[in-house]
């Protein structure tokens, strides 16, 4: 039996009908006779593109460590259940996060339909507090957006309310909760919406990748985030994920392919990606004309924004795509911590180490050591700075991936294909020749005494943990 048998009358004359009265707005409701069963992600990896099953062609887009929700055509009605509910979610291997999301994972699923199409959205909370979901930057009735109190009841725990409305235009949105928002939001509750052009090929690419800036204060050892802290989070975050859990974002050599993320967290990110320079191609209000889009390496995005740029992936590599705050690629540490760079510890470290056994000094020489020790941790806690690249330690944690362009990609390849081999001759090396004196007779001096820099690595035979 099909939906339409259903109702007694054929998909043709509800279509028809519809066009008579309009928008079809209001016979909605009668087809809204059943709710769509709800799809339900268990894994915290990149699952594959969804492509489109009905109406116009276009190019799905790839959630980072995320999914696009399935949807059921019902008339000219594009479903979709969205499951507000409390998950758990993988933050990096080794830490798992107690938050709240919708259909098993934060972020949500992504949402993608093609301008024009009339969207059925039913949300079923299962959370223990009411909630209700905006759309962020969407073009629809004011009773439809979402707002808790000014343009709809909440959604109370164990009910289903349904959101309609058409869509207007192309381009990139989110939601998110508006209602409670402070605590749902910084327990993760948000996802992405991306509204595919009608034509095909209008500003079409290759690879086009999505992915929110959130933000966890979660103490090493505990799972539940914060949710009164304003601004000192300790975990940044591409979709619930910190490095080296974000997974690369792959692309073959001589793709088309736009970046797009949101910010739902408490402050700015300038998102900085390597090797090469790109456009500025759609903000959350729409398109930037091809013309006027500016060239950038690095492009901030405000609290509540929506950005896209393009490029083409015409430079083979491993090129690290970060949030260019220092402090955002580093994962749980504490921030009123004294700086050591330049004293000499060792005195105060031996008369520590006869009390504390596991007393260790470190900093003197900068903080890179952290990157390559292994640090007896908290259970459930990342390290600050993290991950081993083909040369070493790479020293990062929190909103740091790579972004690696391959030659002979398959075209749905996402899979991560490795480390770059570079061509012989092109990667930087020792210099191994004449040497020079880099002693400098005018070398700064403190108290009429020239600054030792002393290198402390730690080491199972120097350094007691
Ligand atoms: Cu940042």
């Amino acid at each position: 039996m099909t939906d339409s048998d259903n109702h007694g009358y054929s998909r043709r004359t509800f279509l028809s009908g519809a066009a008579l009265i309009g928008a079809g707005l209001v016979s909605g409701r009668v087809q809204a006779a059943s709710i769509p069963e709800a799809a339900f992600m268990t894994e915290a990896a990149t699952q594959p593109p969804l492509a489109p099953t009905s109406g116009p062609d276009y190019n799905p887009v790839v959630t980072l460590n995320g999914w696009t929700l399935p949807t059921r055509m019902k008339g000219q009605w594009k479903e979709f259940h969205l499951v507000a509910e409390p998950v758990v979610r993988e933050i990096a291997p080794g830490m798992v996060a107690h938050l709240w999301g919708y259909n098993g994972q934060s972020p949500g699923p992504t949402l993608e339909a093609v301008e024009g199409d009339f969207v059925r959205i039913f949300v079923t909370n299962r959370l223990p507090e009411h909630t209700t979901v905006h759309w962020h930057g969407q073009l629809l009735p004011s009773g439809m957006d979402g707002v808790g109190g000014l343009t709809q009841p909440h959604i109370p725990p164990g009910r289903t309310f349904v959101y309609e409305f058409q869509l207007q235009k192309s381009g990139t949105f989110m939601y998110h909760p508006h209602a409670d928002e402070m605590v749902q939001m910084a327990m993760g509750m948000m996802g992405f919406f991306v509204v595919h052009p009608k034509d095909p090929a209008f500003r079409r690419v290759d690879r086009d990748f999505v992915f929110l800036l959130n933000s966890y204060d979660i103490e090493p050892g505990a799972y539940v985030p914060k949710v009164n802290t304003m601004t000192d989070f300790n975990l940044w975050t591409w979709n619930s994920r910190a490095f080296p859990g974000i997974d690369p974002l792959v692309c073959g050599l001589g793709d088309k392919v736009r970046v797009r993320f949101g910010n739902l967290t408490m402050t700015n990110h300038p998102i900085h990606m390597h090797g090469y320079d790109f456009k500025v191609s759609c903000t959350d209000g729409g398109w930037v004309p091809e013309a006027a889009a500016w060239p950038e390496v690095t492009i901030d995005c405000a609290v509540g924004q929506m950005r896209a740029f393009d490029f083409v992936a015409d430079r083979p590599g491993d090129w690290a795509i970060h949030c260019h705050k220092s402090h955002h690629t580093m994962n749980a540490m504490g921030h009123d911590v004294r700086t050591w760079i330049g004293t000499d510890r060792n005195s105060v470290t031996e008369k520590m180490q006869a009390l504390v056994p596991d007393y260790m000094s470190m900093g003197a020489s900068g903080m890179a050591e952290m990157g390559e020790m292994e640090m007896p941790l908290p259970d459930n806690t990342l390290p600050m700075m993290t991950g081993w690249g083909p040369f070493g330690a790479i020293e990062m944690g929190g909103m740091f991936s790579v972004v690696k362009v391959r030659e002979g990609l398959g075209r749905d390849d996402y899979s991560d294909p490795g480390w770059f081999e570079h061509p012989e001759g092109t990667v930087s090396y020792e210099w191994s020749g004449e040497s020079l004196n880099v002693d400098r007779a005018d070398a700064p001096t403190i108290d009429g005494n020239t600054v030792e820099v002393q290198v402390v690595k730690p080491s199972a035979a120097g350094m007691n943990h």
